[in-house]
Order: structure tokens, then sequence, then C-alpha cells
């Protein structure tokens, strides 16, 4: 059984221990690792947004950069044209959208289009307005840890205990942005799976998500398709779905309250199945 919680959004809130979460992943951009140039046309992002919703995404993360291993970063302009026309379109048809940004500028413009939740693979430390911006605005934010810069954070990592390190930075950065402002009931934390994490940091980290829950705010996982699955199976990133809907199940059952990912209707399935044995209870 889970414990019930709550996550906390700029507007409403989403219940948590009963269900599995799921984000849905929308890249306006041309260089994403698994979906890089499918939905580069706002109107694309958009039908594909709308179809994620249908097959069962709780909440819709949009994003106009990509973050992958190697990639150049984009400049606010190139990311907000990106990004924007999808948030608001998903936002007017009732959806819960997150912006995945490290810039306040976009940030801002995000939420002003109907964003509800702050999605920072920086944990607010990228853009020093960025803390500012989700206290005074009441968004909700994702923390998540990475180690290093995506241009170069797959060159040898290194950690002497992967788990406590990542749980003490999430710390550290939850008290952060608290102080700022950010309400606590509107943080979730994210182990940042692939970022400046070897094959061995990544299983260690979704291992022991409960160490990460034990910090009192929701946790989400985001291993969709990503490299170590590769690693695992041999397999391409648009063929990881079983090595994906494996990562997700397992981290449902070993604390993950939200998972973000690429193949919705298929997590969705296998959730459905996991959260009734994780929530089994009674009499055998
Ligand atoms: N991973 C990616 C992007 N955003 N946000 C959170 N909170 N956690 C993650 O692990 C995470 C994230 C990278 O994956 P993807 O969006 O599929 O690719 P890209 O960054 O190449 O667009």
């Amino acid at each position: 059984m889970r414990e019930p919680g709550r996550w906390k959004l700029r507007r409403g809130e989403l219940t948590l221990g009963g269900r599995t979460l799921i984000m849905g992943i929308i890249n306006v951009t041309p260089d994403s690792f698994s979906d890089g140039g499918l939905f580069t046309d706002p109107s694309q992002a958009v039908e594909q947004g709308l179809a994620l919703m249908e097959a069962g995404a709780d909440i819709l993360d949009v994003g106009g950069e990509s973050t992958r291993p190697g990639s150049d970063p984009v400049s606010a302009e190139d990311e907000a044209r990106r990004a924007l026309p999808v948030v608001e379109a998903l936002a007017k048809a009732g959806g819960t959208v997150s912006i995945d940004t490290m810039k306040a500028a976009v940030a801002r413009d995000a939420l002003a289009a109907g964003a509800q939740i702050i999605n920072d693979v920086t944990a607010l430390r990228a853009d020093p307005a960025m803390a500012p911006l989700a206290a005074e605005s009441g968004a909700a934010v994702v923390l998540m840890h990475m180690r290093g810069e995506p241009k170069t954070m797959q060159a040898n990592p290194h950690y002497d205990d992967v788990v406590a390190e990542v749980r003490d930075f999430l710390a550290q950065r939850a008290a952060a942005a608290q102080a700022a402002g950010v309400d606590p009931a509107k943080i979730a934390l994210d182990p940042g799976i692939g970022f400046g994490k070897n094959l061995t940091h990544n299983l260690l980290l979704i291992r022991h998500l409960s160490r990460l829950r034990e910090l009192g705010h929701p946790v989400l996982l985001a291993a969709s398709r990503k490299a170590f699955i590769g690693q695992l199976t041999g397999r391409q990133a648009p063929e990881r779905l079983l090595g994906t809907v494996a990562a997700h199940v397992l981290g449902a059952a070993l604390g993950a309250d939200i998972v973000r990912v690429h193949d919705v209707a298929e997590v969705a399935e296998a959730l459905a199945v996991a959260d009734a044995i994780i929530n089994a209870g009674g009499e055998a």
C-alpha cells in the first residue's frame, strides 16, 4: 500500500498514492534523443499532446530545448517560439501543462499561457530569476538532480554514494526553493536518470527511490527510452518500450509517484495492473 498524498499545483492539486500519475512528453525540438524532429511543427505537437491526454496522461510536459547528452543550448526566443503555442493550446484544451525549461523568461511566458508546473532540470540553479518566479507565480516545480551540464555530463561521472549524494542535493535544492518562497507542498523531486550518471548509478537510483521519498515530496521518475535501457537491451531509442515499461512499473513499486514517459498508452496499461498489485490490501 502507498501513502496517500497531494501535489499542489498553481491551481488545484493532483492526488497521489492511488494511481501512479503519468506525465506525457512533448518535445517540440529538432534534436531530442528519441523523438527529435517528429513534432517541431506546433500543430503536430498539439495533436500529439491531445493524443497523450486521451491515452491517460495526467500532465503534459512541453519542452522546446533538448537536454540529451551532448545537446547544444538554444536561445530563449527559439525555445519560446517552439513551446508556447503548444502550451497555450493544450492548457485551453483542459490539460495540466508543465513547461520543461531552465530559462525563467520561457517559464514566465508559459505560465502566462496556462502552464501550471515548471520542470527545471537544473533544479532552479541555471537562472537566478527562476526561484523568485516560481514563488511569485505559485507554480509547482520539479527539481531534478544533474551532475555537470548536458554538453559534457556523461564524461566519466563519479560518486562515492550516488543515492546519498543525489538525496542530499535534492534536499538542499528543496530547502533553497522554500527559502525563496516556494510552497513545500508544490515541490516534486527527480533523481535525473541519465544526467551525469552511468548504468550502475541509474540502476541504484531507481532501486532506492524510496530514499528520495523520505524527503517528504512527491518523486518523479523519468527513465523513458533512456540510454541505460539501450545498454541493457541493445535497443535503439524508439525500440525501448519494453525496457521503459519495466523501469517505470518497478519504479512505481519502489516509490515513484509520477512517471514521465513518451509511450503514455502502453505505460498506463502496465501501471493499471502494477498499481492494483501495489495497492492490494485487506484479507488474503
Ligand atoms: N529528462 C529529459 C528532459 N527533461 N525532466 C525531468 N524532470 N526529468 C528527466 O529525467 C528529464 C526531463 C530528457 O529526455 P527527453 O525529454 O526525452 O529528451 P530531450 O531532452 O532530448 O528532449
